[in-house]
């Protein structure tokens, strides 16, 4: 894997523009720091990481005739902002062009710019990392993401989609129904998700709210205990 990995990164450095590249670099990276956190393979995510962007030296009509010429669906939503297309134009050439057959790291290329519903963790960790990556500077959230990517990374997904939605809104920017969905849908696993509480809490539960999960004492989380925990970080 590793001389593959160098052989991309060497043929990414002559095809992106120099800023391109220290951003693919810096996400990849970034990658493999959040999936030694979360528990993730270090290569598929650098992987992941590495090829994200590969697509994005194309303007947004070249993009689109690429897709056409691929049979690559291409929604009204795309159609109108081609330059959406560069995730799943992108898989299509880590598949063809680079030689990538893991359907996780496709995925995650894929669905990177809009996320998508039922997100996997290699979705997770490339969606966040694009956004926090060392090289980034714009957003005014970012120290705050940094932060939470490493604490807590389905919390650091759902406030970066509400971040770029209202940024979205707030320039009248035409929205995908994939990005809304994808926020739809974290914002519901992150309320969803069981606490799995320590031993020594276990009086605390009322009956009512305790449940059993993997064997262990779980209860759901409560949306006034969901914005303690976030404030505390
Ligand atoms: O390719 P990058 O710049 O590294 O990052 P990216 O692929 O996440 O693209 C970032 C841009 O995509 C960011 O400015 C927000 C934008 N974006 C995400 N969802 C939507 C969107 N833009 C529009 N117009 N509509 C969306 O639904
Ligand atoms: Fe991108
Ligand atoms: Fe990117």
């Amino acid at each position: 894997m590793d001389e593959k990995i160098l052989k991309i990164r060497k043929n990414l450095k002559k095809k992106l523009d120099p800023f391109r590249y220290e951003h693919t670099l810096g996400v990849a990276f970034t990658c493999q720091a959040l999936a030694m956190r979360y528990g993730f393979d270090l290569e598929r995510a650098e992987m992941a990481g590495l090829l994200h962007d590969c697509a994005k030296r194309f303007d947004g009509r070249t993009m689109l005739e690429k897709c056409e010429q691929r049979k690559i669906t291409v929604r009204e939503e795309e159609r109108r902002d081609p330059s959406l297309l560069h995730a799943k134009l992108g898989a299509w050439y880590a598949r063809e062009k680079y030689d990538v057959d893991d359907a996780e790291i496709l995925s995650a290329i894929a669905c990177h710019t809009t996320g998508k519903p039922g997100m996997t963790l290699l979705d997770k960790l490339l969606y966040v990392a694009d956004y926090i990556e060392p090289r980034r500077n714009k957003a005014d959230n970012l120290a705050e993401m940094r932060r939470l990517a490493f604490l807590d990374l389905d919390l650091a997904c759902l406030k970066i989609m509400e971040h770029i939605l209202s940024y979205l809104e707030s320039r009248d920017c035409p929205i995908d129904a994939m990005t809304v969905a994808a926020c739809v849908d974290m914002r519901r696993a992150v309320k969803e998700r069981p606490v799995c509480c320590p031993e020594s809490k276990k009086e605390e539960m009322t009956n009512e709210s305790t449940g059993k999960r993997n064997g262990k004492n779980c209860r759901r989380r409560s949306g006034g205990e969901e914005r303690r925990r976030y404030k505390n970080y």
